[in-house]
């Protein structure tokens, strides 16, 4: 019995998505063109499809478990969990204007024209704002639809934000934030469902490693409690004397988001020597 993944064949989640399993432990070959490889070392058979195929796959049953942007779910919920959301592929669909025009509120775009790939989420965002606009479905080149006369506004993924300012656009409303999301089919057999929790644990160790540095550093003994309770480690850091008399050396785990404020305040309170590294993976 395998669990089958069905994750994106090529585009901005495949690399995102092939490397999360690569770090699971769970290794196979891509090459050869072949469209169901199976793992080496795990029972996992993977399916290369279309983002856009992969929550209809899942829903009726072709595969049990896959990987694709939550803006995809919004705009067409499927019988499908969202599992662990896997904090890559993010985006946001926004919406933007022409530079030059003016935008106060939503209401601003009353009976205007707004062009996306989008319809579902628009449609209900507008509702929900108590904003009437014609919302224009068209499959790609979204930005280009008001400088060709298309619409007087347009709703897009946005990462970076280049594509919109380079084709003179500006942002004005965020309608929805996305990142890449595992989900699962509600109904898999016990034995599937096994398989499932393994994968599970191990994408859990490999997003709290990515999430948190190991940090060691050298403090002068009388100033090493004060510099402990800076660390908000996991739990309280360890701490081992130093050959050098008069010192000791801490270690402990910080968060990624709190790493650059947690050692400037270590630095100020005389901590010295003090190094971060990665963890490749944290077993809870
Ligand atoms: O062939 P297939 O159907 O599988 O791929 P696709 O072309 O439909 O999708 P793809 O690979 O473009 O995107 C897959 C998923 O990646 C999306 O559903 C989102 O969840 C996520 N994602 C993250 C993005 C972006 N960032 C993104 N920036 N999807 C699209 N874009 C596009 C956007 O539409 C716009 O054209 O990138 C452009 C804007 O990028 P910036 O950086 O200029 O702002
Ligand atoms: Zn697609």
């Amino acid at each position: 019995m395998k669990l089958r993944i069905a994750i994106q064949k090529q585009g901005r989640l495949a690399d995102g998505s092939t490397a999360l399993l690569k770090r699971c432990g769970i290794g196979f070959s891509n090459g050869l063109g072949k469209l169901r490889p199976e793992a080496e070392d795990f029972p996992l058979e993977i399916f290369f499809l279309r983002d856009d195929d992969i929550p209809d796959y899942v829903a009726d049953g072709v595969a049990d478990i896959g990987i694709v942007g939550e803006n995809v779910l919004a705009e067409q919920p499927k019988n499908v969990e969202v599992v662990e959301r896997l904090g890559f592929g993010r985006c946001r669909l926004s919406i933007a204007v022409p530079k030059g025009d003016e935008y106060s509120t939503l209401a601003s775009l009353s009976g205007k024209r707004i062009a996306t790939s989008y319809p579902n989420i628009l449609t209900k965002y507008f509702a929900a704002n108590s904003v009437e606009a014609n919302i224009h479905e068209i499959s790609g080149s979204v930005e280009i639809a008001p400088s060709i006369g298309l619409a007087d506004a347009v709703s897009d993924l946005v990462s970076s934000g280049s594509t919109l300012f380079s084709n003179g656009l500006r942002e004005v409303e965020t309608v929805l934030e996305s990142q890449a999301a595992l989900i699962r089919r509600p109904e898999l057999s016990a034995e599937v469902e096994a398989i499932l929790d393994q994968v599970l644990f191990r994408i859990r160790s490999v997003r709290a490693a990515s999430q948190n540095k190991y940090i060691l550093l050298n403090a002068p003994t009388d100033k090493a409690d004060a510099i402990a309770k800076l660390l908000p480690g996991i739990k309280s850091p360890t701490m081992m004397p130093l050959a050098e008399e008069g010192w000791v050396s801490i270690h402990s785990v910080i968060k990624q988001n709190d790493f650059w404020e947690v050692v400037d305040r270590l630095k100020q309170a005389g901590a010295e020597g003090i190094l971060v590294l990665s963890i490749d993976q944290m077993i809870g």
